[in-house]
């Protein structure tokens, strides 16, 4: 293709800056390095970034509604303590990951309102329901391990300050998994109640679980770039295999069955094959048509409508710190 030469001196001396600065950034890419906020990026690294690290932040921050729910139903002081501190993460999670995304030029403002709007998605796990206590284990067991799963080679991932945040929310999701565990093994070595209700929260968390993963490889239009960019490390199907593989053991320690009757060993292969997943409904739930869109959007919007004093307090309060700190430069010119 003809390459079009620049108009004038201005334009000229912009895309040798571009030019010099693609070399960089190929370079950083290729010898596996990082790149950090003020380096030279692709509008599209950038836009595909800001939009996968923000619509991650979303997901946390929806996903402490299915859980919140059960801090007041908990069964024991004890486990309420470690639900409030597990739903609290979450929190923390998704300032972090705003954090990281602000650094690509888009302000917290505006994500958010992509999220209220209903211009960003979030992980369609949050919009099933949790309706036993034995859905706070399958969650933990199964959403943060396919949490774990997806994000520890994110913690490799090329841009900076979304590698860094993914390395301690993984620490904190391994936390997570295991509570989860435990509240099945609790379950599932109790009454035959207690069992059944661990088995049923598993039947319902299994597929939603599977397709946090995203949609099979070939429909999956964001992988190629991505993984070129070194953001993602492994395909979709290729970390849905993993965490297939890591749950059947896992499954038969807790003396659950997972509800898949295509669930086998493939000796050739070297892993589980499992059967097709309800695709049509992950499209329906990303469409907005899950059982709990409604419901966790109406929620979130609510709830920052109610935080609206909150900010209006934080940013009279920087308002007040930058006079005070003005004041006091003032001072000392004056003084020196
Ligand atoms: N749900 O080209 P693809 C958590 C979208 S938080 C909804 O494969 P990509 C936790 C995708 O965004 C868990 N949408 O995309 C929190 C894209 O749409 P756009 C969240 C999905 O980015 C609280 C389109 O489908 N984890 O664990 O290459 C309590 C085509 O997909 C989903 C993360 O966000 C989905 N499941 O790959 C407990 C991890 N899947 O944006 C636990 C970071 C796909 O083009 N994100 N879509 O309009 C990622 O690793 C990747 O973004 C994904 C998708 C693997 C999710």
């Amino acid at each position: 293709m003809a390459q079009t030469s620049p108009s004038t001196p201005l334009d000229a001396a912009s895309s040798a800056e571009d030019a010099a600065g693609q070399e960089n950034f190929d370079r950083l890419i290729a010898e596996d390095s990082r790149i950090e906020p003020r380096d030279w990026m692709p509008a599209d690294y950038r836009k595909s970034l800001t939009r996968q690290i923000s619509q991650h932040a979303h997901s946390e921050i929806i996903g402490m509604q299915p859980e919140a729910n059960w801090i007041t139903r908990a069964p024991s002081l004890k486990r309420k303590a470690i639900l409030m501190a597990k739903v609290q993460d979450e929190a923390g999670h998704g300032l972090y990951l705003y954090s990281a995304a602000e650094t690509l030029g888009t302000g917290r403002d505006e994500l958010n309102d992509q999220l209220l709007t209903g211009r960003a998605k979030y992980s369609s796990i949050f919009n099933y329901p949790a309706r036993t206590w034995a859905d706070m284990g399958a969650i933990g067991w199964l959403v943060d391990g396919a949490a774990i799963c997806n994000q520890v080679p994110l913690c490799r991932a090329s841009y900076g300050p979304y590698g860094r945040a993914m390395v301690r929310i993984c620490k904190e999701e391994s936390f997570h998994q295991r509570q989860g565990w435990e509240i099945l093994y609790s379950l599932s070595h109790g009454t035959a109640e207690q069992k059944q209700m661990a088995q049923e929260a598993v039947n319902r968390f299994y597929g939603p679980a599977l397709q946090m993963f995203g949609p099979p490889d070939a429909d999956s239009p964001n992988s190629q770039k991505s993984m070129a960019w070194k953001v993602k490390r492994f395909s979709n199907d290729e970390l849905r295999q993993r965490f297939v593989d890591m749950i059947v053991p896992q499954a038969e320690a807790l003396g659950l069955t997972l509800p898949d009757p295509d669930l086998k060993w493939n000796e050739e292969r070297g892993h589980y094959d499992y059967g097709e997943l309800d695709w049509d409904e992950f499209m329906s739930v990303l469409k907005g048509g899950g059982p709990m869109n409604v419901q966790r959007m109406a929620r979130r919007q609510q709830a920052h409508e109610e935080g609206a004093w909150v900010r209006e307090a934080a940013a009279a309060y920087a308002r007040r710190q930058a006079e005070e700190n003005l004041l006091a430069a003032d001072t000392e010119l004056i003084g020196a």
